[in-house]
């Protein structure tokens, strides 16, 4: 991790590539020509010391959604097995636990770099090759990489809130998009500033729809084939002020950041805009909404983030396991 990074000194979007041969609008080399960590680059120690200055009230907000929340998973993932193993065959009063068939995004998540590759140029953040992408500690743009590195500014846009005050809110159950305009207005109307290496939060609504609603609905939308949700632009207007705000990743409480479905041969689709193009981390049904409240309450929509990915080695996702400090 840099102790400083110079954020005047990175290209603009429109500079990118800088790499020879590297794809259009591709933040490859950037950050060095073996870099494993993309837009985490942005995630220095001054950046952390300046999070924790954002603390101010004590209040701690969980960002991950319990295992197992959704019934069933969402995109024909498969539930996790627990299982409490007793210790009482060895005399002691004690139990453990087992969780067998545990798919990393199952619920709350991160895609890691590893998760998508380009669709046209048949490569991974960087230029990794699908047959990098292994289990163990040398697998590529592994999960476990993050581990310690995902902590500094959070900021919060409450675009759904933003919208509703406008009596303009999207349909959380449809392949509606929250357009970039729309964000940066609802930026505006918060009155946050954006500075250099935070890790943005977009509230979209769409978890506590869900929530919400029966088990009936909850089984119908589950299959990947079946589910409709709200999301996020994906146009290229979209990366380019991701990345000229130097956004460090972008984490949302819907199931795919963009609007799903989206379709896999779809070169301008937002997964390979970020984590392909950009090694910008996208998060997924994150729990935003007692954080929104309380920053809708006190008017302070920064927050110090601490998300520890797990430490698993050739891993392709994590639960974020994280929280916002306020
Ligand atoms: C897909 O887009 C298929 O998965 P996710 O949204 O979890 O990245």
């Amino acid at each position: 991790m840099a102790t400083t990074i110079n954020f005047k000194k990175l290209p603009k979007f429109k500079q990118l590539p800088i790499k020879k041969g590297a794809p259009p609008e591709s933040s490859w080399g950037v950050f060095g020509k073996d870099d494993e960590l993309g837009c985490l680059n942005l995630l220095t120690p001054r950046g952390i010391v300046e999070a924790a200055k954002l603390v101010r009230k004590g209040k701690v907000f969980r960002l991950d959604t319990p295992i197992n929340y959704a019934k069933p998973p969402l995109f024909n993932r498969n539930p996790a097995r627990h299982t409490i193993l007793s210790f009482e065959q060895y005399g002691l009063l004690g139990h453990d636990d087992s969780i067998d068939n545990y798919n990393t995004q199952e619920g709350s998540q991160w895609d890691g770099l590893g998760h998508v590759g380009h669709v046209r140029h048949h490569a991974y953040y960087n230029g990794v090759t699908d047959d990098q992408i292994q289990d163990g500690p040398g697998g590529k743009l592994s999960i476990h990489k993050w581990a310690n590195k995902f902590v500094g500014r959070g900021v919060l846009i409450d675009v759904c809130r933003y919208l509703e005050k406008k009596k303009r809110p999207l349909d959380p159950f449809a392949a509606s998009v929250y357009s970039l305009k729309d964000i940066q207005d609802a930026l505006k109307a918060q009155g946050t500033k954006v500075k250099a290496g935070s890790i943005l939060l977009v509230r979209t609504g769409w978890l506590g729809a869900y929530l919400k609603a029966s088990d009936e609905q909850k089984k119908a939308m589950a299959p990947l084939e079946a589910l409709q949700s709200c999301g996020i632009e994906s146009s290229s207007a979209m990366v380019e002020w991701l990345w000229d705000n130097r956004f460090a990743a972008i984490g949302t409480d819907c199931p795919a950041v963009e609007a799903w479905p989206w379709d896999f041969r779809d070169e301008g689709a937002l997964h390979y805009r970020t984590l392909s193009l950009l090694g910008l981390p996208l998060g997924e049904q994150f729990v935003l909404d007692d954080l929104a409240a309380d920053c809708a309450a006190d008017k302070h929509y920064e927050f110090m983030l601490v998300s520890v990915p797990m430490n698993l080695e050739g891993g392709i996702a994590s639960p974020p396991n994280a929280v916002a400090i306020k």
